[in-house]
């Protein structure tokens, strides 16, 4: 029964090391993973644990939202700025936009914010998985850097049409990209 004990502190280490290689790389082009917790907002009970990294084919998010309706769909995306202090996560501010296009459907071939994203669908215990590229964007420094802004849940599905953010109603959960 020594074995199993063994096993965890030798992943612990790994991933221990891992963290810190993370931490350390920001601007070296590595792999780093940056995690973004959402907080609940506007009286929501919505939270979420997400895992973001740079692919080749744009920013890779990956994780759940929880505290959802049942079957729910929700608004998701990128905004301007990463302050999620606001009790209505206003603080966010607009979609993250720095070509200062419409909003609109992203991978539909027609104009759309850099911050545009799919909505996210609750499964019938309330949890989104989450696991989507945002083309376009990256962790990493540069005009399309999603660093130090935020990613917001909202109360209702992004229509994709309506200015400026496809009228999907109040932030429920709120994190910063750091
Ligand atoms: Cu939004």
């Amino acid at each position: 029964m020594h074995v199993v004990p063994r096993i965890t502190a030798l992943s612990l280490a790994a991933l221990l090391a891992g963290g810190c290689a993370s931490l350390g790389g920001g601007s070296g082009g590595g792999s780093a993973v940056k995690t973004v917790a959402l907080e609940s907002r506007s009286g929501s009970s919505v939270t979420g644990n997400l895992k973001l990294s740079d692919t080749k084919a744009g920013l890779r998010i990956r994780g759940e939202v929880r505290g959802l309706a049942p079957g729910s769909e929700h608004g998701f995306h990128i905004h301007e700025k990463g302050d999620c202090s606001a009790p209505d996560a206003a603080s966010a501010g607009p979609h993250f936009n720095p070509a200062g296009v419409a909003h609109g459907r992203a991978g539909s071939g027609g104009a759309h914010h850099a911050g545009d994203m799919p909505n996210i669908k609750a499964d019938a215990k309330g949890v989104a998985k989450v696991d989507q590229v945002v083309a376009g964007v990256t962790l990493a420094a540069g005009a399309s850097s999603a660093t130090g802004r935020a990613l917001v849940v909202h109360r209702d599905p992004d229509d994709y049409t309506s200015q400026p953010a496809g009228n999907a109603g109040p932030r429920f959960a709120c994190g910063v990209i750091r």
